[in-house]
């Protein structure tokens, strides 16, 4: 063992590694963009196009990842030096690099409205909102100049602070207290979603196949990248966490894991959702306003309101923050290496820079218009990170892993040995997968309907 593996940080056990995956997948996104995806796309036809897409494309991509941070106990960029070294495939590590720094400078700003909320029910300051109009009461609250801002701070130190705490005292720690957090707290509001007198609305909205759906090319672009945002893939998040991992570890099951618990999260979201959507006729399908404009009136409705709200910001709140920790200790891995600065210090250079470049995000929620492209400054970096990095990242992967590597080490390094799972997982990383992923990174960009 060379100094370098000596010295570096390693999870403390694999369920800490887990979990910490786990807590990088399920985020924001899960909790209504999954809900809303499906709800536009054939309830329980996407629902069997998004698993089978997570199944065949999403879970072997999630082992490349493993497997290539595994292997060179290194960062996302030292990955592809030390496993290819001269060679361009760094480039993949460069762009992971900068996907962490983009997404996270809008995600804070996103969970920093989440925090808001939890304290507007905490607080109980919601229940006075005038006229019970949650429309007004959220496009206000993101068109001014301060307040977003300022808990978007709050929630950058947060996540400063976890990473500060390293690998295993911080990432890991938190995750262990979070995510079985969230797992009961998801099932307790989404059995009470269920006794509100929606359900089988509800569920028939999530769940009801639309079977001419299930071969619509615009279902399976649909559900292809919902698993793409879902499991963090295409970034290095996982590269970076599989680096803390050490070689005892194995990895297959680890993948099936966190890729059948990431889907649960975001059915049993969809479950908690709509059938109280659906008890308060509200509008299924308003979107990413879903969280903060209508489920607050459903919230306002029952009598539990304010605690069910509380409980449910709080949820969001956890499982952004493990999302966003995992996204900037893939940044800070990397400087933490490249300037040879203590982590303490390169933590909080670069969550403070990370923070100063979501403030034009904040902002262009109606404070000042400033605008990329024709679209506000968040959207702009929403749809250059999710619709073009992390597809883009995600061919990359899974193509290093299937040309770039030898059949047996890749087989050998993965776990999986020379077994028939093995060879469809190589054919998959060869072909299939950066196929696929190409498909909907064209039809994203606009280049295919
Ligand atoms: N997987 C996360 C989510 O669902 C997003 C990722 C970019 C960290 O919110």
């Amino acid at each position: 063992m060379d100094n370098e593996n000596k010295n570096r940080e390693h999870w403390g056990s694999r369920l800490g590694f887990i979990l910490a995956c786990l807590g990088s997948a399920v985020g924001l996104g899960n909790v209504w963009r999954f809900s809303t995806t499906a709800g536009e796309n054939g309830g329980g036809a996407f629902l069997i196009v998004y698993l089978l897409i997570v199944l065949i494309i999403g879970l072997p991509v999630v082992l490349a990842e493993f497997t290539i941070g595994r292997k060179a106990q290194s960062d996302v960029v030292g990955a592809f030096e030390k496993l290819a070294p001269g060679k361009p495939w760094k480039i993949m590590g460069y762009m992971g690099v900068a996907t962490g720094f983009i997404i996270l400078s809008f995600y804070s700003v996103i969970a920093g409205w989440v925090m808001k909320y939890f304290f507007g029910y905490v607080t109980g300051a919601i229940a006075n909102v005038p006229g019970q109009d949650f429309t007004s009461y959220f496009t206000s609250f993101i068109g001014q100049r301060y307040e977003p801002v300022i808990w978007q701070f709050i929630f950058m130190t947060l996540t400063i602070g976890v990473v500060i705490a390293g690998v295993k005292k911080g990432i890991e720690a938190a995750n262990k207290l979070l995510m079985p957090l969230l797992g009961v707290l998801l099932v307790v509001l989404s059995i009470y979603s269920l006794t509100l007198g929606g359900a089988k609305e509800g569920l028939t909205f999530l769940f009801y196949p639309d079977w001419d759906k299930l071969f619509d090319p615009q279902v399976i672009l649909a559900a292809l990248g919902q698993a793409f945002f879902s499991l963090s893939l295409g970034m290095g998040t996982l590269i970076t966490f599989g680096g803390y991992l050490s070689r005892e570890h194995k990895l297959p099951s680890a993948a099936l894991s966190v890729g059948l618990l990431d889907s649960s999260v975001a059915i049993i979201s969809g479950v908690l959702i709509f059938p109280a959507v659906f008890a308060f006729g509200q509008d299924p399908s308003s979107g990413p306003g879903l969280v903060f404009m209508t489920l607050p009136n459903v919230f306002e409705q029952i009598s539990a309101g304010m605690l069910v709200g509380a409980l449910f910001f709080f949820l969001l709140f956890a499982a952004a923050l493990s999302s966003s920790v995992s996204l900037l200790e893939v940044t800070v891995a990397y400087f933490m290496r490249k300037l040879q600065w203590s982590r303490k210090q390169t933590v909080v250079l670069i969550g403070g820079i990370i923070f100063l470049l979501g403030i034009p995000s904040s902002l262009a929620q109606g404070a000042i218009p400033i605008t990329v492209m024709g679209r506000d400054f968040l959207t702009f970096m929403d749809q250059l990170s999710g619709n073009v990095l992390l597809p883009l990242g995600g061919v990359i992967i899974a193509l290093f892993m299937g040309w770039a590597w030898k059949k047996e080490e890749a087989l050998r390094d993965s776990d999986l040995g020379n077994t028939w799972v093995g060879n469809v997982w190589i054919w998959i990383v060869r072909i299939i997968a950066p196929l696929a992923i190409l498909i909907i990174f064209l039809n994203k960009i606009g280049i295919i309907e």
